[in-house]
């Protein structure tokens, strides 16, 4: 059998996937390669077994990512998508309901693992354009307390919103989706992987704007530029039943001190450069709302994900993102007319400005073709 790995919207041979020079590659900011620093420290890192809880370097991160939360306690796991099946298995019991958006990465991109495993049913609500849900939202698809409906248990917030263009929850938003639903026994869960970001556009701290969350999951592999590992964060309560369910779900790791090095400084270093990431993301947006037959407005790109509409194009997604590869400009189809750029730390300024005038050419070209 040969096994493809998705490369842009392209199937390739694993054999021929590098990051080659010269590829600007905004499919993602999980695409981060490690800074030497975090290689020197992975390399040095002190290390024990950790499914004993005997990592060093992991209880270091842990206690870190409780401080800077100001939560009692934080659990290392490996992806994103462990840290929110762990946290939604923990809040629900089989049969119940999850209230998140219908864009939300644990309704979407999570092989439905809360209903495979966890054996929840997503309540999916459409938020506005910008995926950003309000109470009035999700009030009515609350369940009521009848024997025979199933039970609404969870309520998922993302911040930021990936498949809305990362856009943020207001803190003072959360906070009432939070106090609303805690008054009616449910728990809210934070699928905060980009949380950072989020803050930074709202110029506030993540203790500050998860407060009253119940979980937090953050991703250390995405704009923070570690090459794997997501934190969970919570009581001391809760940690103690994730890391049951972390290793009931195979995710207990031994010495692996060696990621969490790198995910240390990618937590105490990274947050402070995303601000670089989020002008691109803006100079990327102005630039493309200026270009024939694509879409986007500028004002609402406030952190690093950039997703524009190219229906008037004369191309689809896929088509757009082929021609663009062409050309050594990496970009994700997030659906039929949409493209989705992300801005990280290993594009800068002048991968940007290629990036538009690449994208120009694809456009213009087929543009003025079918005009
Ligand atoms: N997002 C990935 C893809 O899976 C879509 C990306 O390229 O953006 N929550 C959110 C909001 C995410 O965007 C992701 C990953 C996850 C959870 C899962 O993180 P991992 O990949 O570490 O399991």
């Amino acid at each position: 059998m040969t096994y493809t790995v998705a490369k842009g919207n392209q199937l390739v041979d694993p054999d021929h996937v590098s990051p080659v020079d010269g590829i600007v590659d905004l499919r993602s900011d999980t695409v981060t390669r490690p800074s030497e620093e975090m290689r020197r420290a992975m390399a040095a890192a002190e290390v024990g077994d950790d499914v004993y809880g005997e990592d060093p370097t992991v209880n270091l991160l842990q206690k870190r990512a409780a401080e800077i939360f100001r939560k009692e306690a934080a659990l290392f796991v490996p992806t994103g998508c462990m840290g929110n099946l762990i946290s939604i298995r923990i809040w629900t019991h089989h049969g119940n309901e999850v209230i998140c958006e219908d864009r939300g990465h644990v309704n979407l991109y999570e092989l439905a693992s809360m209903s495979a495993i966890a054996g929840c049913m997503p309540r999916a609500v459409r938020a506005g354009e910008d995926g950003i849900l309000t109470w009035e939202q999700i009030q009515p698809a609350i369940r009521p307390k009848i024997y025979y409906d199933s039970q609404t248990a969870l309520i998922c917030l993302e911040n930021s919103s990936n498949m809305a263009g990362g856009t943020v929850y207001e803190t003072a938003r959360v906070n009432e989706i939070c106090d609303n639903a805690h008054a009616l026994g449910l728990k809210v869960h934070m699928d905060g992987a980009r949380i950072f970001n989020a803050a930074v556009a709202l110029n506030d701290n993540v203790a500050h704007m998860t407060a009253r969350a119940d979980s937090v999951v953050f991703c250390l592999s995405k704009g923070l530029g570690a090459p794997v590992g997501s934190m969970i964060v919570g009581s001391k309560d809760f940690i103690e039943r994730a890391r049951v369910f972390r290793k009931m779900f195979g995710g207990g790791m031994r010495q692996v001190g060696v990621l969490a090095a790198a995910g240390l400084i990618a937590l105490e270093k990274s947050p402070s450069r995303l601000h670089e990431d989020h002008e691109n993301a803006r100079r990327l947006a102005e630039g493309i709302a200026r270009l024939p037959g694509l879409k986007i407005d500028p004002a609402k790109v406030r952190t690093n994900i950039v997703i524009f509409d190219c229906s008037a194009s004369g191309m689809n997604a896929v088509e757009l993102c082929d021609a663009l590869h062409a050309k050594g400009i990496w970009a994700q189809d997030t659906g039929f007319y949409s493209v989705r750029l992300v801005t990280h730390w290993n594009v800068d300024r002048a991968g940007i400005e290629r990036s538009l005038v690449e994208l120009e050419s694809v456009v213009s070209r087929k543009v003025g073709r079918t005009a």
